[in-house]
């Protein structure tokens, strides 16, 4: 049959070459190297490929911190000597059951991995694990290790305000509003209403908006307000980090520039006014795609919330 071929086309040859790589081979002996990598899944699922080490692309020691923005999550660090999209799965167990990766939205392989990882106490030992892949396909994966996030002191003053800034103040009607607009969004898991769902570990992020960023809640019906916070997001190198914040009231009042907050220092900033429509304008900021972990406002303390005629 070859024989009656005498001058296949390059193109069939390199066809063939291809098959032949692609398909393995069960012979092994008579594979190039490159193809005994490709081993075909055997009847469990399990693929008898090549895994390496991940201390061979490892620039830096593992190092696990407290989040100075947030107590209820722990952050990640490792540099890799070239490029690669890595995840750590952790849990109290060695079933892990949490993965997390880098938050650096670039959609493909970096070089510093610095990852949240959301639900990670403070003081409490989790086993983990740290696995990724390189542009060529190379798969790597670390020991089964253990870390302990250390213990922060709490900020001093209130954890709810910021000591003797904050008034006594009831709920956060932000929990009740619904979204007006926002200056844009990032992408799916992004979305505005990730600034009013009470959870910290959703963010309304914007699609490069820095200074411009804004974000337009409706309250339902007319409220008195007497506190406001803005928690910012940030990316975990600084940036995208909101400042000073305005809010303006039913497109009329505008109170501010206050100072943007987190979930470890909400920066809690006293106001006094009735309104339904409130905008958030960031007015400074590190610039990027800046947005919210959550914007509150807050009701007068119990007893002092339903009606704008209350005592003075
Ligand atoms: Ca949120």
């Amino acid at each position: 049959m070859l024989k009656s071929r005498l001058v296949p086309t390059i193109a069939v040859l390199f066809t063939l070459a291809i098959i032949a790589t692609a398909c393995g081979d069960s012979n092994g002996d008579t594979a190039s190297d490159a193809a005994a990598q490709t081993v075909a899944p055997s009847a469990e699922g399990v693929i008898d490929g090549e895994l390496f080490d991940f201390a061979l692309v490892q620039e830096t020691e593992f190092a696990f911190e407290a989040d100075p923005t947030d107590p209820g999550r722990g952050i990640f660090r490792v540099v890799t000597t070239e490029p690669m999209i890595c995840t750590i799965v952790w849990g109290e167990t060695d079933e892990f059951g949490n993965f997390n990766n880098s938050l650096s939205m670039n959609g493909t392989g970096i070089i510093n991995h610095d990852v949240v990882l959301p639900g990670a106490e403070q003081g409490v030992e989790y086993q983990f694990r740290v696995q990724g892949s390189t542009a060529d396909g190379t798969q790597y994966r670390s020991e089964t290790g253990t870390f302990t996030i250390p213990v922060t002191e709490p900020i001093e003053g209130d954890a709810i305000g910021n000591g003797d800034e904050m008034v006594v103040h009831g709920a956060n009607l932000a929990l009740d509003s619904t979204i007006v607009e926002a200056s844009s969004t990032f992408g799916n898991g992004w979305e505005a209403e990730n600034a009013i769902d009470g959870d910290n570990n959703t963010e309304w992020a914007t699609s490069g908006d820095g200074d411009d960023g804004f974000i337009t809640i409706d309250l339902g019906s007319e409220q008195q307000v007497v506190g406001v916070e803005f928690w910012t997001r940030s990316m975990l190198d600084g940036t995208a980090t909101a400042d000073m914040y305005t809010i303006t009231i039913d497109g009329d009042e505008v109170l501010g520039p206050f100072p943007a907050g987190n979930p470890a220092n909400p920066a809690f900033s006293t106001v006094d006014f009735a309104g339904q429509e409130v905008r958030f304008d960031i007015v400074s900021s590190t610039g990027g795609n800046v947005g919210a972990i959550e914007v509150r406002l807050f009701a007068p303390a119990d007893g002092d919330d339903t009606d704008d005629s209350a005592d003075s």
